[in-house]
């Protein structure tokens, strides 16, 4: 066959963005040149229907390998008894949840998607939102922190069946403990999808969700650093809370509701290839260099967040205990939206996201908000000191959006700098 060069022509081009700029978006990395090796293998080529050694083909005895190793190396990470490492994504992964959990309209209660919550937490336009009843609770205006009396007020008075914590834009750690003590009281399930803090939590530097809550969801391709994909765990405290009842009337436990929430309820064949690359990712987690890595992903956020505070912005909540922070355009730039900035700053090559701030002025569409991380830069080796450089940068940017010589001056300041950090062995 002939090369198809239009498509690794678009790859290339696609390779050489990544390599020119700075990525800011806070739920994007780079992953090690085995995550993408293995990503690229010819495992492939395979259809596993199924969990290792219960097989709908034949064949599968190696698979079954890598997804043992998967599972064994995912456990150990996060101190986990059950996981399944099957779930294409995140959203795959907590509709295996609700699937397991609940009853199509049954009543779960999630951070509200403009405060920093999740598309799958409940949003009308997901399938959360759709098929069951989302109830929602938010931040402090005053303070940009989990509101959580209004969340046990609203736990108490909706009794909802599971409450989610974690979120897309949110930079504090989690009162898990306290969300748990509600769960309890009104016998729901308690889930946290920890897709965004996940590698600081596997690293040891924010509290393990494991250890609170019944059920755990995640990605494992952000602050994790693996490839694109979905998780789901669980510590050793689950119970059974209703009794549930398959349709054949048996009772099962929550791991094996889960398992078939997730195959056959939700998804077909695993991606085998994408569950080696999920384990050469936990092995590299496990390894002690990654905690200096995670501490390093803080430590850079907590630079940037102050950066930008001694330049005039406001990062709600005042600061980030993880890797990301949100920062308010309106406090400096009341006329400028999120949508103009991004475009302006993705023209510098230094490349974020529109985020709506809690109790925004504006639409998802405009937003007044910024959203920004650390882990794809400090992967890539920039330390502390850089991150007063990037603000600058940015600064420099939003203050005049619209001038292009402006922008192009930032522009060749990025690609010189960043020609120092290389990527990518091949
Ligand atoms: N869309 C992802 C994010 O950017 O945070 C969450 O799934």
């Amino acid at each position: 066959m002939t090369r198809d060069t239009e498509i690794f022509d678009i790859i290339r081009r696609e390779r050489e963005r990544q390599t020119r700029g700075i990525e800011l978006i806070a739920s994007e990395n780079y992953v090690s040149d085995q995550v993408l090796e293995a990503m690229g293998s010819v495992l492939t080529n395979k259809y596993a229907e199924g969990y290792p050694g219960k097989r709908y083909y034949g064949g599968c005895e190696v698979v079954d390998l890598s997804e043992r190793l998967a599972q064994e190396r995912l456990k150990q990470l996060y101190g986990a008894v059950w996981v399944n490492v099957q779930p294409h994504s995140g959203a795959q992964a907590n509709m295996a949840v609700f699937m397991a959990c609940l009853n199509a309209g049954d009543k779960f209660l999630g951070l509200n998607l403009s405060h920093g919550g999740h598309l799958s937490h409940g949003s009308p336009v997901n399938f959360s939102g759709l098929m069951f009843h989302a109830l929602e609770y938010n931040v402090r205006e005053e303070d940009g922190r989990v509101d959580y009396d209004q969340l046990e007020q609203v736990a108490r008075t909706e009794h909802p069946k599971l409450i989610i914590a974690g979120a897309s834009a949110y930079s504090r750690e989690w009162d898990y403990e306290r969300i748990r003590r509600v769960a309890d009281e009104i016998g729901a399930i308690f889930m946290v999808d920890m897709a965004h803090p996940a590698g600081l939590i596997a690293a040891g530097l924010l509290k393990n969700p494991v250890k609170y809550a019944h059920i755990v969801t995640s990605t494992t391709h952000k602050t994790l650093r693996g490839p694109r994909g979905g998780v789901i765990l669980m510590g050793e405290d689950f119970p059974n809370p209703w009794g549930k009842t398959t349709p054949k009337g048996e009772v099962k436990m929550m791991s094996a509701m889960l398992d078939s929430a997730v195959f056959p309820g939700t998804q077909g064949g695993p991606l085998e290839h994408v569950i080696a690359a999920k384990a050469v990712a936990f092995g590299e987690a496990l390894q002690p260099s990654y905690v200096d890595y995670q501490k390093q992903v803080q430590l850079n956020a907590a630079v940037m967040a102050e950066a930008f505070v001694d330049k005039g912005y406001k990062i709600i909540s005042g600061g980030t205990d993880n890797h990301c922070m949100l920062v308010d355009l309106r406090t400096k730039f009341p006329d400028l939206t999120g949508k103009i900035a991004e475009k302006a700053l993705v023209a510098a090559d230094i490349t974020t996201n529109k985020n709506m701030v809690p109790f925004d002025s504006r639409s998802a569409f405009q937003t007044s908000g910024l959203r920004f991380g650390t882990p794809a830069i400090t992967t890539r080796g920039l330390k502390e000191d850089m991150m007063p450089w990037i603000v600058n940068l940015i600064d420099r940017v939003l203050g005049n959006p619209e001038d292009e010589q402006n922008i192009l001056k930032v522009r060749q300041e990025v690609n010189a700098e960043m020609v120092k950090y290389p990527l990518f062995a091949w």
